[in-house]
């Protein structure tokens, strides 16, 4: 048994000397390479896939070494990949937090460590001064507006005197789920044909937004004429539950949705979807550039949105790019 122990014991040693000799050994003797430490909150879509590949390919771009773990969904998992980064001495930690309570405490202890923290794609709450540096990531207030305002517009082109919306929500407790609830509900509130019938947790998930789309169908039927769906990944996963119930999405049912995936774009296309908030997962290059700065001790924006639009049955998107993701 002893001598078991003695052989990890070993194996991790010679691991870490050799990490440490692969770190030296990147770098140049005057200049090591940058060490970024990186926590993904896990896979759940194909916003999310997209985010971890274009981080892996900046980091290439930029000459980064990139240390990235999957917390597959759990924020325990994050906390623990942020403790291994500060015991691995990273010169700088960014993550997608999953919700926004819990980090106080390792954040706490990256800013003791010396080492600078950026927020990627999702924000925290906290009462305390600097812990971290910079949020990387959309204005999710305002795609929720800009799904209430092409409601509005939709609204009036079809001639509708009432609308009934049921709303399915992303993770409880995230930003994004939170601000584009209160930026939807804010831009549709002085229009009194809109009533929100209710609002379902799908959490980002395909599965969970066609268990969502069935449910409210079997509980609201006709009366269903819009879905605001916080992803792409529910929106997708309600559709056959709408056609499985008799209703042509896009006619019978307006569906609007946010991410902006070639997957989502293409059925917009088709006309099954009406509206979708783009929230570009691209941010790879934006957080290299701020990691750089942060490495050479230059201070950084606080807070850097990416330039974002619609996509909806009012535009011609034949000739769009490739999304990407
Ligand atoms: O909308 C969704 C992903 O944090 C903005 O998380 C991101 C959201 C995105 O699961 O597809």
């Amino acid at each position: 048994m002893k001598k078991k122990w003695i052989c990890a014991l070993a194996a991790l040693m010679l691991l870490g000397l050799t990490a440490c000799e692969n770190r030296q050994e990147t770098g140049t003797k005057d200049a090591p390479k940058l060490l970024l430490g990186y926590s993904q909150l896990g896979s759940e879509s194909a916003f999310r896939i997209g985010a971890t590949r274009d981080t892996e390919e900046n980091a290439r771009k930029y000459g980064i070494s990139l240390m990235m773990e999957n917390a597959n969904q759990k924020q325990e998992n994050q906390i623990a990949a942020i403790r291994s980064f500060i015991a691995y001495r990273v010169d700088v930690i960014a993550f997608s937090p999953i919700v926004e309570d819990g980090w106080d405490a390792v954040l706490t202890e990256a800013k003791e460590a010396g080492i600078p923290v950026v927020l990627v794609d999702r924000a925290i709450r906290t009462e305390k001064e600097g812990l971290y540096a910079s949020m990387i990531g959309a204005d999710f207030y305002r795609e929720g507006r800009m799904a209430g305002e092409y409601l509005i517009r939709k609204a009036n082109d079809l001639g509708r005197d009432h609308l009934n919306i049921v709303e399915i929500r992303g993770t409880e407790d995230s930003t994004p789920m939170k601000q584009r609830r209160e930026g939807f509900r804010d831009a549709i509130a002085g229009d009194p044909r809109m009533q929100i019938l209710d609002s379902v947790n799908g959490d980002f998930l395909r599965s969970r937004g066609a268990e969502c789309m069935r449910e409210l169908l079997e509980k609201y039927g006709d009366q269903v004429d819009v879905v605001f769906s916080h992803n792409d990944e529910m929106t997708i996963g309600a559709l056959p539950e709408i056609e499985k119930a008799g209703y042509v999405p896009g006619r019978d049912i307006l569906l609007i949705s946010i991410d902006g995936g070639q997957e989502a774009i293409d059925i917009l296309k088709e006309g099954r979807i009406n509206c979708i908030v783009e929230c570009t997962p691209k941010l790879g290059a934006m957080l290299m550039e701020t990691a750089l700065k942060l490495a050479a001790g230059e201070t950084v924006e606080r807070e850097i949105h990416p330039e974002e639009r619609t996509f909806s049955d009012y535009d011609d998107l034949d000739a769009l790019e490739p999304r990407g993701y």
